[in-house]
């Protein structure tokens, strides 16, 4: 009986942590008072006073604190490095990661953190987050509504509540010349969404989504937001028995059609983007990926409304390559923005990691230098520190890896570029089609019996080698 009851009691403690430490979105009730918050946020001094800004030192350099690859300024290609990445730090990882997972207590105590989600802690940290991209040189940041600002008791304290910040948020973008690259709505942490947000079973949840995110939307406008985006966390099912899954998509399109409205109405004028990802937190997620995403887009007469947002993670948990959701999304015209981040070949799981593999990072910039760049997107570092990374200066470096390894990619493919033989290699794969009959082909007007009148006059086709292994030659050359 004692036994069961230690059981119990530690279940309920793992169950209260896991949830306060994913995201610590909802005022804890032993700190109501505190989530009232005060207009002063007590402070005072730099949040990182050790930490100068960080410079281009170049390849030399042993200095983790500077930018190896990554140049601002320097220009590549056509273009300033900076154009080319519109590099953006996203606030829930860097702000609100706190190191806790499923087995796990946090590991992090950053120094400016009391420990509530107060109003004034979430304006506190939000000056910590100015600071930090100011030092970085990173000019542009995402955020989801209630990752910089708590939860109120109702829906006009919770709008309120975000009012504050996102004033204070104004206020620092334009002291520190830092634009939002997008906005978002969390529609996946509070327990009201378990059965998704648009495609919930329950009306009053629909509902309650669209006034989040009408919300969203104009805040992200507010501060002169680039884009918005919809992740769609909860929008898949657990099983397939209890789940209607025609009217669910038919739900979701009809909301996203609103959402799409609402923006025209307010004069918002940054792109609506859809992050695909196959699964987690559900088993099936409706926007499994980039292909599935333009399917049903284009099924409900939203193409021209929406772009893709690719997350590389998530293209590997959908068990393709990051290379070929950027390529799908680019030929398809939808390529919007991307979440800058990796997985872990041996993990099955999203583990948000900065992305540090040089040779991936030259494959996602084949794909972004090819679409002539991806502005109004950038490039978001949807990733987090690991559990055990537990100093300050942790959050520098991972950000500068991975900017730096991004940075890589593009002088790779403009060696590439420089070099030729690869578009060369692939111009060479298909020229049997720059020919008459190919033409034909291409422009659809080539019939049957036409290529079947062509196959009795040629006889049987040279098949040349793929040469596979040679544009893997000269790809690896330029790494
Ligand atoms: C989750 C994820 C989200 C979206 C924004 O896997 O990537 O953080 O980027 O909601
Ligand atoms: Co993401």
């Amino acid at each position: 009986m004692k036994f069961k009851m230690i059981l119990l009691l530690f279940l309920l403690a793992l169950v209260v942590s896991t949830v306060n430490a994913e995201g610590q979105q909802t005022c804890a009730a032993n700190l109501e008072a505190k989530c009232d918050g005060g207009s002063s946020d007590g402070w005072k001094g730099e949040f990182f006073p050790g930490i100068s800004k960080i410079k281009y030192e170049g390849p030399t350099s042993k200095n983790p604190l500077s930018y190896k690859w990554y140049n601002a300024e320097e220009e590549i290609l056509g273009k300033k490095m900076k154009d080319w990445f519109r590099f953006s730090v996203a606030f829930w990882h860097t702000f609100r990661g706190t190191g806790a997972d499923p087995f796990g207590a946090p590991t992090k105590s950053w120094p400016w953190e009391d420990g509530t989600n107060s109003l004034a802690m979430a304006k506190r940290r939000m000056r910590a987050h100015f600071e930090f991209m100011d030092k970085l040189g990173v000019e542009r940041w995402c955020f989801h509504d209630r990752d910089i600002a708590p939860d109120g008791k109702t829906l006009m304290e919770t709008n309120a509540n975000l009012d504050e910040v996102v004033a204070l948020a104004k206020e620092l973008q334009e002291g520190n010349k830092i634009k939002l690259l997008w906005g978002t709505a969390q529609l996946f942490f509070h327990p009201r969404y378990m059965h998704g947000a648009a495609t919930s079973s329950e009306v009053g949840v629909y509902a309650y989504a669209a006034a989040q995110v009408k919300k969203a939307l104009e805040v992200t406008h507010y501060l002169g937001g680039e884009n918005y985006v919809f992740w769609g966390g909860r929008e898949g099912y657990q099983s397939l028995l209890n789940t209607d899954m025609q009217r669910e998509l038919d739900h979701l399109a009809r909301f996203l059609k609103a959402a799409a409205d609402y923006k025209k109405k307010i004069g918002f004028n940054g792109t609506l983007l859809i992050e695909p990802k196959p699964q987690e937190p559900t088993k099936h997620q409706y926007d499994w990926d980039a292909a599935t995403a333009y399917a049903f887009l284009q099924k409900y007469g939203l193409l021209g409304e929406f772009k893709l947002n690719i997350e590389c993670n998530h293209a590997t948990l959908s068990g393709h390559s990051c290379h070929h959701e950027l390529e799908t999304a680019r030929i398809n015209g939808l390529l919007g923005n991307i979440d800058a981040n990796t997985g872990d070949p041996q993990i099955g799981w999203d583990t948000d990691q900065f992305l540090t593999d040089i040779g991936e990072a030259t494959l996602v910039m084949l794909s972004v230098v090819r679409n002539g760049g991806i502005a109004p997107g950038g490039f978001n570092f949807d990733a987090k520190l690991r559990r055990e990374s537990t100093d300050v200066e942790d959050l520098f470096i991972a950000h500068i890896s991975g900017m730096d390894t991004l940075a890589r990619g593009l002088r790779n493919v403009a060696k590439l570029t420089e070099d030729g033989s690869l578009a060369e290699l692939v111009r060479k794969r298909y020229q049997s089609f720059d020919t008459e009959i190919g033409a034909l082909i291409e422009a659809g007007k080539a019939d049957f019996e036409t290529l079947e009148k062509k196959v009795m006059e040629w006889g049987e086709p040279s098949v040349p080698s793929g040469k596979q292994e040679l544009a893997e030659m000269i790809f690896q050359s330029a790494l």
